[in-house]
């Protein structure tokens, strides 16, 4: 298996994007693709992952981190076949292989900020700036309510990937408004890809409901995942992914 089989098995062919949706996430940074999902997947995966969240209690999201605020959960690869939409979208992979070329998943996680809670400063995914078209790493957010101004839809500096420098290098805190962010806003079913070189990061949840959204975070063949899929891997995982998936998560069997 190699990167363009495992894309072509997966439904990944040259006009699954159009130009001007390459332009977009080139200039942008960012690219919302409308109608991933429909309204019963959406209701699908908040219903397990509500049942995992109480099912995991003080332990969710540990396999990967924990935040104040914010329920999360990680490893969903392992926790259900519903979650293999995140790692298998043509239209989500192919806006990879547009920014990274090749690429695997590094880890597929959610993230579900509490009322009142949620803040993040600035951030970019990676430890240092790189150069404009030399990306290591890209995610993926999959909108599981409708993103609003006031839920804590996710922040983002438009065009701050081709910057060559870290919110910290400009603003004195991060966790300030930047005058040029806007916010993710969308429908449930939604999924904003976004180059993880862009400055990003929630914002606090003024309502009295959680928003709730997973992350499917893709990296470059060679970096370390995120979480070790081949570590966390469980064998009934192994038997039902294709060998194209597989290669997607970067595992080679159970051992
Ligand atoms: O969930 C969001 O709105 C963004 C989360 C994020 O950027 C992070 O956890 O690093």
């Amino acid at each position: 298996m190699d990167m363009a089989t495992a894309l072509r098995d997966l439904g990944v062919t040259d006009n699954v994007l159009t130009q001007r949706e390459k332009d977009q996430l080139d200039r942008d940074g960012f690219l919302p693709l409308e109608g991933i999902l429909t309204p019963e997947e959406v209701s699908g995966l908040n219903k397990r992952m509500a049942e995992l969240t109480a099912a995991e209690g003080d332990r969710a999201g540990l396999e990967v981190h924990q935040e104040n605020g914010t329920d999360r959960l990680a490893d969903l690869v392992n926790k259900d076949p519903k979650f293999e939409v995140c790692f298998c979208h043509p239209r989500v992979l192919a806006a990879m292989k547009h920014v990274l070329g090749e690429f695997k998943l590094s880890s597929l996680n959610s993230r579900a900020a509490r009322p009142g809670q949620g803040h993040q400063g600035l951030h970019a995914d990676f430890g240092h700036p790189v150069e404009p078209g030399a990306y290591e790493v890209c995610n993926s957010i999959w909108l599981l309510d409708d993103f609003t101004p006031e839920n804590g839809a996710t922040r983002v500096v438009p065009g701050s990937h081709r910057r060559g420098t870290m919110p910290g290098d400009e603003m004195a805190n991060p966790g300030d408004e930047h005058p040029d962010q806007i916010q993710l806003t969308g429908r449930a079913g939604t999924v904003v890809v976004f180059n993880s070189h862009l400055w990003h990061g929630g914002t606090q949840n003024r309502t009295d409901k959680p928003r709730r959204a997973m992350h499917s975070y893709f990296a470059l063949r060679h970096l370390p995942q995120q979480l070790d899929q081949q570590a966390y891997l469980r064998v009934e995982t192994y038997k039902r992914l294709s060998p194209a998936q597989r290669f997607i998560l970067d595992v080679t069997g159970t051992g």
